[in-house]
Formats: C-alpha cells, structure tokens, sequence
C-alpha cells in the first residue's frame, strides 16, 4: 500500500500533521504549479521565496531518506495545478490513499474536498495543527458573540498556554502594554542591520526561473535575501531576539525614511511558509524577558502578535468563510489607484511604503495599516482591489491571513466583526510616527487647498460619506460632533478638496 503526501508551499514544517507517520513504502509530493504563481500575480520576490524554500525543504526530506517527487515549474509534464499533479502521480505512482494537510486557503480546501470523489480513493485532510487554536476551540470561543474582540481571545490564550503569567494572573499585572508601544522615533535611532542571505545555487536558479516565466509581474527580484531553510529562519529569529527586542515595543508604530525594517522581527514569511513556529518565537521571546533582556513592553508587544492575533485573525478567516470575502460594509466602490503598482505619488508617506514593497516584498505592520491602509480606506477603495494588492504584494501574505486584516482591520469591510472602529487617521499620525512628512510635497499642517495634505480632507471627507454607517459608533461620535461644528464653508471646502484630488488621483498627479 503506497501513500500520497502531498506537501504545499506553505506547509514546509518536518512535523507537520501530513508527514507524522510517514512509512518507507510512502512517496511525498512537492510540485511549483502554475495556477498557484498566477491566481494572483505574486510579487516576484514571494514566488522566489517560496519555490526556493520549497525546494530546499524537499532535499531536507530526501536527507531523511524519504522518497519525494518534485515537480519544479518548468517540467514539461507539469500539468499546472494540485489537482491534476496529485492525479498524475496518484497514477504514476500506484498510490491508493493520500494524505495532506488542510491547506490555508478556502480556495484550496474546496478543491481537496473533491478529491476523495475524484480519484476514488481515501483523502485524509488532518488538520493544521501547528497552529496553537484549533477550529474548534476557536468556534468555542466565538460562540454567542456578536463582535468578536483579540484582546479576549488573547487572554485566553495566554491563560491556556500559560504565557507571561504568574500566580496573580498577567506578569506585571497587566494584560497589554500596546499604549507602552507607540513613541515616535528620534533622530538618530540606531537601526541594527537585518539578517540577509546571500543566495545559493538553488535560489539563483530559481530567481532565473521566475524572471523568465513571470517578467510582468510587480516587484524587484534583484538583491534576494531572505532565508530559505529552517536554520536560516532560526537565525533571523535569534537576531531579532538579540539585536531588535529590547527596542521593538518602544519604536513599534514608528516609520522612518529610508529604514524598511526598523524594530520589527520580519519573520512572519518563515511562520506563514512553516519555517519557524508560532510556540518557538513565543517562547524564544518569553525567555529573553525572564532573563532581563528584553523589557515586558517589548516581548508582550510581540508575543500579543504571534499567539493573540495571528490566531485570531486565522480563526476569524475559517469562522466567515466564504462570506466575509464579499463583505463592503462601507460600500465603497472606487478602482486602486497606479500609485500602489508604482510608488509615483507626491504623497511621501505613500511613495516611501510602496517603494519597501516593490523592492523588499515587505513593509511592517504600521505602514501597512496606517499609510497605505489608511489611504485605501478615507479614499474608499474597493475591499476587492485592496485585497488583492495586498495578497499579491507581501512575501508573508496567504489569505487566511491577509483578508481578515485588510478587509476586517484595515477597511472595515466586516461593519465591526473583528475591529470596534474604522482606522482613520489624518495626516497628524503619520507626522507624529513618521518622518515622511518633512520630505513631502504637501503641507501636512495644512488642512485645506492644493497644496494641503490629502490625508487632512480626505479623513473628514471619508466621515462625511459614511455618516450613515458609523456615525451611530460610539469610537467616532466625537469626530462626527468636531465635524458638525465646522462651518458649512469649511465643509464645502473639504468637499471639494476631495473631489479635486480623486481627479488628479487618478490621472496620477496626485
Ligand atoms: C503562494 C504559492 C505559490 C506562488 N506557488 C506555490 C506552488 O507552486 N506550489 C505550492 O505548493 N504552493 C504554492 N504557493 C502556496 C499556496 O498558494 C498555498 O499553499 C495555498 O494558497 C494555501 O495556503
Ligand atoms: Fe503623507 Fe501628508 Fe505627510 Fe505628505 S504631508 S507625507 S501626504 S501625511
């Protein structure tokens, strides 16, 4: 009796549920496969990331003496999608069962549930269980609530884990110190080198490979230097845990010039692809705390992301599915604009954060969320459009993961499921956590006219059009009561600002 296990570009864990009782009569498979790499258009550097981490991980199996079919994308029998490669080898291979593990997107999971059926054999679908929240336990907790809120499912977490908890309940006595986590940053910051890798054989290939098949896609190839195997991703976990921690709470929101990855860890591509796992980090992170390496601000800050959010916002993404992909609670209609593709705008904020994107595949949480987030917000662009942009552009973005935080965190395309507020904010904030605004066509103190910062109008513009939806919103109330109270001038003025720009917006003069 031979077994299929199949194994997908995000499942690149030696543990994982799909090889645990692995026989010498059981054959993997790994296969690069067109439809993957073409759903979307993948930037180029998260395409050369993953066949380049998946290739390695196969030769790490084929070291332990497991028999692996490789299907790389240039293989002229490759038929292009998992379907039709597990078919082919099921065939090939005699094989009478198959196993995988569940994949992290409803598109797929459809696909394998056809399976059985299909090739009329046993289909094991276990699940993912490197995740710390199983479905069930998620679907426990989410029971009977009608919005559901991280901070309490964090909690529980924490308590279920026993993470950062004393007796008395949360180390230091406190649950969240993300109001610790916001300074703006000072001139002069030293910011530590991150941890690169320089390309061997096989990335090089492979980054010869995806420019040849994929050349239009967006994104810069050039000066790859991520890592691609679990010791380099443990590495980039020990250097954040050594040269970035101490500081990361305290510059957490923070964006300066030129200076992609400040504080941040930038291993979030190494867990979503299986490199590293969530229990690792967490416990890397708690244990430079108990040995006073690390502030509390700082490892809270970081632990909160990893076994508070990331497992939310996978828990959400299966509780709503598929309905929460077709969620436009603001209904807003508008196209993406070039800028996002180019990074040609006068908005510095706006050309800085596309310009880390298009280069490095990555720009951290806070540019995310409060730059090119915020602007796809106040300017009401399509959650579809913005959905897309950001599964395409981020080496770590897998849907289970990316349309919970743009449609539910960053658009409130959910109408308030996951977030209490939309995340509006005008050009004050980036000024205040940023450095952008000295280098900046616009005048960000100026809140009217050609030459006033677009994030000023567009913030009022953006709670004007949507009174109906949120005014009754308890978070934005005092807005909409600063609003009422501006003159019907002033009103008219951010009106017109508004239209005005979303002309030049979209001719790309903005
Ligand atoms: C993102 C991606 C890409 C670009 N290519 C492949 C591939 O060729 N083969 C593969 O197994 N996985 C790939 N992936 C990751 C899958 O899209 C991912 O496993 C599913 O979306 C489920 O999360
Ligand atoms: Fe961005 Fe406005 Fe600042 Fe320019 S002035 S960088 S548009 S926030």
């Amino acid at each position: 009796m031979t077994t299929l296990r199949l194994i997908l570009g995000d499942q690149l864990t030696e543990s994982i549920s799909s090889l645990r009782d692995i026989n010498d009569q059981d054959v993997v498979l790994m296969c690069e496969v067109k439809e993957e790499a073409t759903y979307v258009k993948h930037h180029k550097k998260k395409m050369i990331f993953i066949f380049s981490a998946m290739r390695h991980f196969a030769e790490v199996l084929k070291r332990k003496v497991i028999k692996v079919y490789y299907t790389k994308l240039d293989d002229p029998h490759n038929t292009g999608n998992f379907t039709d490669e597990v078919a082919r080898h099921l065939i090939k291979l005699k094989c009478d069962a198959l196993i995988v593990t569940e994949p992290g997107e409803m598109r797929v999971k459809i696909a394998m549930q056809t399976w059985s059926e299909k090739f009329g054999l046993k289909v094991d679908i276990r699940p993912d269980d490197r995740f710390l929240c199983s479905h069930q336990m998620f679907i426990d907790w989410a029971k009977g609530k009608k919005q559901f809120r991280m901070e309490f499912f964090y909690r529980e977490m924490r308590r279920k884990y026993h993470i950062l908890m004393d007796d008395n309940g949360p180390v230091g006595g406190r649950w969240n110190y993300d109001s610790d986590n916001r300074n703006s940053p000072k001139a002069g910051l030293r910011i530590p080198e991150p941890y690169q890798v320089k390309p061997d054989a096989i990335t090089q290939d492979v980054i010869e490979l995806v420019e040849y098949h994929f050349p239009e896609h967006f994104g810069d190839h050039e000066a790859f230097h991520y890592g691609v195997t679990r010791p380099q991703a443990l590495n980039a976990l020990t250097d954040f845990i050594e040269n970035r921690l101490l500081n990361f709470g305290d510059y957490q929101d923070a964006m300066l010039t030129e200076e992609p990855w400040m504080y941040h860890a930038h291993i979030s591509m190494y867990l979503n692809v299986g490199l590293l796992t969530p229990n690792e980090c967490i416990k890397a992170a708690q244990k430079a705390y108990y040995k006073n390496d690390a502030p509390l601000n700082a490892v809270e800050g970081f632990i909160r992301q990893i076994l508070g959010w990331r497992e939310f916002i996978r828990g959400i993404y299966w509780l709503t599915m598929p309905g929460y992909k077709t969620q436009n609670y603001l209904s807003a209609k508008r196209k993406l604009p070039e800028l996002y593709w180019t990074g040609k705008t006068k908005m510095n904020c706006l050309s800085q954060c596309v310009k880390s994107t298009k280069q490095h595949a990555y720009a951290h949480h806070i540019q995310r969320l409060m730059v090119l987030g915020n602007f796809a917000l106040i300017a009401g662009i399509a959650p579809k459009y913005v959905n897309e942009w950001f599964l395409i552009v981020y080496i770590d973005a897998f849907e289970w993961v990316e349309l919970p935080n743009v449609s539910g965190m960053i658009l409130f395309a959910d109408g308030g499921l996951l977030g209490s507020k939309p995340y509006a904010a005008s050009g004050s904030y980036i000024n205040k956590m940023s450095d952008y605004c000295k280098g900046c066509d616009y005048i960000v103190s100026k809140k009217n006219g050609k030459d006033a910062c677009p994030f000023n109008y567009l913030y009022w513009d953006f709670l004007a059009r949507n009174h109906d939806k949120l005014s009754n919103n308890p978070r934005v109330a005092m807005m909409y009561r600063t609003y009422s109270r501006m003159s019907p001038e002033k009103q008219a003025a951010i009106e017109s600002d508004a239209k005005h720009f979303f002309e030049l917006l979209y001719k790309n003069q903005a």
